[in-house]
């Protein structure tokens, strides 16, 4: 691994004696400041080299000068705040010793000389790929990633029409038997990974060239692997399909999924356990939530306790499939195993308390935890015979869908909001600071080893719209946005609540509830009803879903201390759709960027699939921008600007309809919802 020496630009954050803060970019020259009333303005003398940070540097010298003509220089090294081989230089805070009174409102200059810095050789070879799948509830996608980030190719398998003889209906059984309990068979995901190979290697893909890759699973769905099936595993045979040597693998043969909601009282005994729904959220980053793993665990110990005595290891979709790659259980990786009710998030380890009030033995049968970025082992014998894999070939920890979706977008920094419209709708964006509460959920940042994810989720997302379109809008999405269209902003006050399916957020049973607000202006709610209607005409229905979905987002991220978005990025497939997104544009009042490829979550997995690779090479964690640095417009990372923000008049029209909604929405939950 080659050493290259080059003068570095560096962003630093000067803070004034008098405390108040400026950020200002250092290169190579001079700053010069003036200290008036505690504020410093300052303005760099040379243009940036760069802004971007080329990779992990090891600071050999940084050093500034602090001084005036009449006041004592100082003269401070840097490299005592700076760790060796710190990749977090960049946004060091470094403080100016505290000048003399005699130094007020006098100009004072900071020269920063950057001696050389090491940069390590972080590039990826020319003619590597990197593979990233998504094992989503619909369907696998594969999408493969050249060394430059640009997509070679994808190709996808739809449960529903490829593999009919599961007879699932959106991937899923809903089982009529049991209210809420909605599963996928199991062995169904397995057939997928070798039709969706099959399906590549038409594609002429060479796998030979695969460095790495990773995937993407759906969140909280759970596998069962049966006593005696590691050895079933480790000893695949190149010449028969998956699906025929695994099919008698696990314990349970149908797997729980996301859209389970069989376990509330599952949830409330966990919660108990550990002094209730706060603590819960505050220890594992969610109160107790149905589709979590852990209350599924626990419903199946109670349920069926020989099946669970019977199940020698349980995996997420996401290290379930990682294990079929590597051909022995994966370990569950520390992003997705925040969504199972069952990891200390600040620990990222298991929590002994809760893992004891779910189920006895559970511990083992879990296995251990690893960061997403880490190798999960090299991909097994089956794929190298079979598919002409390199033997060296890295399979990188498979996390969940939404977590991929925050790789693939690329969000850095807080006021940066993704908004995903899939089956299920989620809205997602990071913080330093987590404050976990009673609605929405925290992971660890799959991609960055100090942030975390904050997360909210609807489960009537697509399938909601959908619903509407082929009864209001004659089954075409042209008519749809046509009523879209049509139909004026704020709707003259009729708010939708459509639930196709027990909600998560709100915690709603399945109903639709209309309400028209009366004499609705936007100027004030003073002195304004609202009463509760059968039915509205098609094109306010569909405005009055869209608008509810999206005053929705704003309503609960708002309320979960989201910082408001400067700007968000829209992915899923929903996302392709213009007209929607103005609502975003119009109801968030900024601006809305969307990426080239909507399936974000497997474009995600092979970046990560890229990223584990590096940290691999390198031997310890790297920032992933350092695969990109620069050069994101070239990649298929890229992001380009859909709608302009709102006009802002418009946007204050809408916080007075979400208060309402809200309002009516926290009386629904009252009166209906799940305690
Ligand atoms: C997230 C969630 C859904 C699934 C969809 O908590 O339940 O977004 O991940 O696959």
């Amino acid at each position: 691994m080659g050493a290259l020496l080059q003068p570095f630009p560096v962003t630093a954050t000067l803070v004034s004696p008098m405390g108040s803060s400026l950020q200002i970019c250092i290169h190579s020259g001079l700053v010069v400041g003036n200290e008036s009333g505690g504020r410093y303005s300052a303005l760099p003398l040379r243009k940036p080299l760069s802004t971007n940070w080329p990779g992990d540097c090891k600071a050999s010298e940084l050093r500034y000068h602090l001084g005036s003509k009449n006041y004592d220089r100082r003269r401070r090294d840097f490299g005592s705040n700076t760790k060796k081989g710190t990749p977090h230089l960049m946004n060091r805070q470094h403080t100016i010793p505290k000048l003399s009174s005699t130094s007020k409102n006098r100009r004072f200059s900071v020269r920063v000389s950057m001696g050389s810095f090491s940069v390590d050789d972080l590039s990826r070879p020319h003619d590597s790929l990197f593979l990233g799948f998504d094992s989503s509830t619909q369907s696998l996608k594969a999408t493969v990633l050249d060394s430059n980030l640009n997509i070679v190719t994808s190709q996808l398998v739809h449960f529903d029409s490829e593999l009919p003889h599961y007879k699932t209906q959106d991937g899923v059984y809903r089982d009529p038997a049991v209210n809420g309990r909605i599963v996928s068979p199991t062995i169904m995901w397995v057939e997928a990974l070798d039709l969706v190979f099959q399906k590549l290697t038409k594609s002429n893909l060479d796998f030979g060239k695969i460095a790495a890759v990773s995937g993407s699973g759906q969140q909280h769905g759970s596998v069962y692997w049966k006593k005696g099936s590691s050895a079933i595993l480790s000893s695949l045979d190149s010449k028969r399909l998956l699906a025929d040597q695994l099919s008698d693998a696990f314990s349970i043969k149908e797997s729980p999924i996301w859209m389970d909601s069989s376990t509330t009282a599952q949830c409330r005994e966990i919660e108990k356990a550990v002094g209730g729904a706060l603590e819960l959220s505050k220890l594992t980053g969610s109160r107790g939530y149905e589709r979590f793993t852990g209350p599924q665990i626990k419903r199946l110990f109670e349920t069926q306790p020989d099946l669970y005595n019977n199940t020698d290891r349980i995996s997420l979709v996401s290290s379930f499939m990682a294990s079929l790659l590597i051909g022995a259980y994966a370990s569950i990786d520390e992003t997705d195993g925040a969504g199972m009710n069952l990891m200390d998030i600040k620990q990222r380890a298991w929590s002994k308390i809760v893992l004891e009030a779910t189920a006895p033995g559970l511990e083992e049968k879990l296995g251990k935890l690893a960061p997403a970025h880490a190798v999960a082992g090299q991909i097994c014998s089956y794929f190298v015979e079979r598919y002409k894999f390199n033997k060296d070939c890295l399979v990188i920890q498979w996390s969940g869908d939404n977590p991929n979706s925050l790789a693939g977008l690329t969000l850095s920094t807080p006021g940066d909001l993704a908004i995903s419209l899939g089956t299920s709708d989620t809205v997602f964006g990071i913080t330093k600071d987590p404050q976990p509460r009673l609605e929405g959920h925290v992971f660890p940042n799959p991609v960055d080893i100090e942030s975390y994810m904050v997360m909210l989720v609807y489960k009537n997302g697509s399938l909601m719209r959908e619903d509407v379109r082929n009864r209001c809008a004659e089954k075409s999405w042209d008519l749809f946005n046509k009523f879209l269209q049509q139909s004026p902003p704020l709707n003259g006050g009729k708010l939708g609540f459509y639930y196709k399916e027990h909600e998560i957020l709100p915690p709603l049973p399945v109903g639709f509830h209309r309400y028209i607000i009366e004499n609705f202006t936007g100027e004030t709610l003073e002195g304004l009803n609202e009463h509760e209607v059968q039915e509205f005409d098609p094109p306010s229905e569909v405005r009055a879903l869209i608008e509810g979905q999206i005053l929705s987002m704003r309503a609960h991220s708002e309320r979960f201390g989201m910082p408001s978005p400067k700007r968000i990025i829209a992915t899923g497939g929903a996302s392709a759709n213009q007209t929607i997104l103005n609502s975003v544009a119009s109801i968030f009042g900024c601006d809305v960027f969307t990426v080239q490829q909507t399936d974000s979550a497997s474009l995600g997995a092979a970046l990560r699939a890229a990223h584990g690779w590096l940290c691999n090479k390198k031997g310890s964690f790297v920032p992933i921008s350092c695969l990109y640095g620069d050069k994101m417009d070239k990649t298929s990372l890229t992001c380009k600007l859909a709608v302009t923000a709102g006009d802002q008049q418009l946007v204050s029209k809408y916080s007075l309809l979400m208060k309402k909604r809200m309002e009516i929405e926290n009386r629904l939950v009252q009166k209906l919802g799940r305690c």
